[in-house]
């Protein structure tokens, strides 16, 4: 963890008396630190402890962090995604966990009225409130293409990140211009780290990314004043250190050679790998495959038969055709020898005897898959009814139909 601030927040009430207050459910809390303990591991860091219940008693201890949200080039789904929980009891604890100060998607003034309660926030919590940036920022033309209470986007941005303790930027597009700047970029869109390379920023991208990952970095700011360990591109490793394709559900039809080749064919509806209509998911660091979006089983791209467009990094997603199939960098072909099956008696039944000689030819067709999938030869020369394999090039035929 890195150690930036030198003593927690220490403003406002804690959660515990806050989900009193509000008659918020201990079970519900409870429930929410289970989520929490699996989708954002930094919750252990922070209590040292290993049920929800005794991670809901260290969390309830903590002083709600003040958040300030700002908005800039975004369609909300960043939003969306951490307040449309399918547990209804969750949205309201979110909103009593952290102390939301300023959002101009969830409050109810507008004007003036609105202009008001953002300058006093950040006088009143100045050097204290975390910072939460959804959405690029343009920069192009003075800034004409956005403005708040009449000022350009990147001005409302400077000033207000200058008092923030820390910031997070929420989504591709403040991580690093997202869907904005997609070419031609029309507005200059940039991400926040672009704009205040000073200070302490971290980057969730996603489009949209995953609610937890942001609640686990605030809380772990707010409980004892760190930033989870980031990456190169800023993000949490906790949550992009690893790639989609290490836990796809359908890495046994990738390593199996069996690729869905048109949407609606026989393969997309059994399941099988997307990496030949365009999945990114090889090249990809982000925790889908594991943490799935608002608690619903399957409910991620790949989960709904959607490839993976690469949404979490800043060179693929809105930069790489959709379609376009990526090189295989790191991936290792399936090993061509496996460790023995034994039986816990010692002894070998003709039936075991039976299932090692299936299991064999198993392996021996998936050695024959595994030593085509990476060649160079075109599909039409291997013999009727063999699997086919991943492009060895990053040309693909549907990127230019
Ligand atoms: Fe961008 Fe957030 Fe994509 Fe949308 O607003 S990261 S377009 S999901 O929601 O900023
Ligand atoms: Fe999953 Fe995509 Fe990898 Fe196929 S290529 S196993 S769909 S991540
Ligand atoms: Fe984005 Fe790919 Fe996950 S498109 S939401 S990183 S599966």
């Amino acid at each position: 963890m890195l150690e930036i601030f030198p003593s927690p927040v220490a403003v406002g009430e804690n959660i515990d008396t806050r989900l009193a207050k509000f008659g918020i459910s201990r079970r519900a809390f409870v429930q929410f630190c289970a989520t929490l303990m699996i989708a954002a591991p930094y919750a252990l860091a922070i209590t040292d402890k290993k049920t929800p219940e005794e991670v809901a008693r260290g969390l309830g201890k903590v002083i709600r962090p003040p958040v300030i949200w700002l908005h800039f080039q975004d369609c909300t789904g960043c939003t969306e995604s951490l307040l449309q929980t399918s547990q209804p009891d969750f949205g309201d604890l979110i909103l009593n966990i952290i102390s939301l100060e300023y959002h101009e998607t969830l409050m109810a003034g507008s004007g003036h009225q609105a202009r008001q309660v953002l300058e006093e926030a950040v006088l009143r919590y100045a050097g204290k409130f975390v910072l939460v940036v959804e959405g690029s920022v343009p920069t192009r033309d003075q800034g004409i293409y956005m403005k708040t209470a009449g000022r350009p986007a990147i001005e409302v941005l400077h000033e207000v990140g200058a008092k923030a303790a820390a910031i997070i930027a929420i989504g591709s597009c403040a991580s690093w211009g997202g869907i904005p700047s997609a070419d031609p970029d029309p507005t200059g869109a940039v991400g926040v780290a672009d704009l205040l390379s000073h200070k302490a920023i971290v980057n969730i991208p996603g489009c949209p990314p995953n609610p937890y990952t942001l609640l686990g970095v605030v809380l772990q700011f707010a409980a004892n004043g760190t930033l989870p360990e980031l990456d190169e591109l800023k993000r949490p490793k906790f949550a992009f250190d690893r790639d989609i394709h290490e836990h796809c559900p359908r890495r046994a039809h990738f390593d199996a050679g069996n690729f869905v080749k048109q949407f609606g064919d026989e393969g997309h509806r059994e399941g099988w790998c997307l990496y030949e209509m365009g999945c990114k998911g090889p090249d990809t660091h982000a925790g889908c495959s594991t943490r799935h979006f608002n608690e619903i089983p399957d409910l991620w791209p790949i989960g709904i038969g959607a490839p993976c467009i690469g949404c979490t990094e800043k060179s693929i997603a809105f930069r790489v055709p959709m379609f376009q199939v990526v090189q295989l960098h790191t991936i290792a072909a399936p090993p061509t020898s496996y460790a023995a099956i034994g039986t816990t008696h010692g002894v070998i039944s003709p039936l075991a005897t039976g299932l090692a000689g299936l299991a064999v030819g198993a392996l021996a067709g998936a050695g024959y898959v595994a030593s085509r999938k990476f060649s160079t030869v075109d599909n039409d020369d291997r013999p009727p009814g063999a699997p086919t394999g991943p492009a060895s090039t990053d040309s693909n035929p549907k990127a230019s139909a």
